[in-house]
C-alpha cells in the first residue's frame, strides 16, 4: 500500500475533516474560557486565536486540496513557477511575513498585561497550598483579608500582585488575562481591565501539589459602586473574624 494508495485517502480524508470539525464543537462559551473574554487583554488573546485558527484552517483547505488534486491527476501542465521560486516564497517569505506579523501582534497584546500607569486599584493574590487568599486595601486604610474570591470593579485597571507562601503557583483568569506565575518570596504584578460585570472562574495553572485541582477561586465583577459597597461591607466583616480572613 503506497502513501497515495486508495485505502490511506480513505483514512486521512475522512480523519481530516472529522478533525477539523471536532475543533468547532469544543466548549468555548463559559466562565472559564479565554474565548468568551470579560477583560482588555482576554479579547487580545482571544482575537489572535481566532485569526490563527482561521488562517491556519485555510492553510489546511489550501494544502488539502493542492495535495487532492496531485493524487488524483497528477502534474498535468507543466508549473509556471520555478521549483526555486516556489520555495523562496512558500518556504522562506510567507512564513517571514506570518512570524512578523504574529511577533508585532503578541508584543502589543503582551503590554496589555504589563502595569503601566496608575492603577485605579491595587490587590494582592497569595497562593496557598490550596487556596488562595486576597488582599485589599479597606476604605481606612485596614487589610481587608478574602479566601478564594476576587471582587473587581468594572472597567477599571487592576493590579494583582501575585505572590506565593509555599511553593510555585500559577494566577489565572481566562476570561480576564494571560496566566502569570506565583513564586515565593517575589511578588509579580499582573494588570487586569475587566470589561464585563458577572462571575468568572480563576484556577491556579502550575501543578502545586495533591489539592493542586481545586485550586480554584471566584471572580465577581461589580459596578464601581457594588463594589465599594462591597468592600465596605468585607472590611466590617474582617474585622469581626477571628483570623482576619472572610471565607465564602
Ligand atoms: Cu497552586
Amino acid at each position: 500500500m503506497t502513501d497515495d494508495s486508495p485505502q490511506v485517502r480513505g483514512i486521512l480524508i475522512p480523519a481530516c475533516i472529522a478533525a477539523l470539525l471536532a475543533s468547532f464543537l469544543v466548549g468555548c462559551e463559559s466562565a472559564v474560557s479565554t474565548l468568551a473574554p470579560a477583560g482588555q487583554a482576554a479579547a487580545d488573546i482571544a482575537w489572535i486565536t481566532w485569526v490563527m485558527l482561521g488562517g491556519g484552517a485555510l492553510l489546511t483547505i489550501l494544502m488539502s486540496a493542492l495535495w487532492l488534486h496531485a493524487s488524483y491527476h497528477g502534474r498535468v501542465q507543466p508549473l509556471r513557477w520555478s521549483e526555486q521560486r516556489i520555495l523562496i516564497s512558500g518556504g522562506v517569505l510567507l512564513p517571514l511575513v506570518v512570524i512578523v506579523l504574529l511577533l508585532i501582534y503578541g508584543v502589543r497584546s503582551g503590554q496589555s498585561m504589563l502595569p503601566v500607569g496608575t492603577p485605579d486599584l491595587t490587590v494582592r493574590a497569595i497562593g496557598h497550598q490550596w487556596w488562595w487568599q486576597f488582599e485589599y486595601v479597606g476604605p481606612d486604610g485596614q487589610i481587608v483579608r478574602v479566601a478564594n474570591e476576587l471582587h473587581l470593579p468594572v472597567n477599571a485597571r487592576v493590579d494583582v500582585l501575585v505572590a506565593s507562601v509555599d511553593v510555585i503557583h500559577s494566577f489565572w483568569v481566562p476570561a480576564l488575562a494571560g496566566k502569570l506565575d506565583a513564586i515565593p518570596g517575589r511578588s509579580h504584578t499582573l494588570r487586569l481591565i475587566p470589561t464585563r460585570t458577572g462571575r468568572l472562574v480563576g484556577q491556579c495553572a502550575e501543578f502545586c501539589g495533591a489539592g493542586h485541582a481545586h485550586m480554584r477561586f471566584e471572580v465577581i465583577v461589580h459596578e464601581a459602586e457594588a463594589f465599594a459597597d462591597w468592600l465596605h461591607a468585607a472590611a466590617l466583616a474582617s474585622s469581626d473574624s477571628g483570623n482576619g480572613v472572610i471565607a465564602p
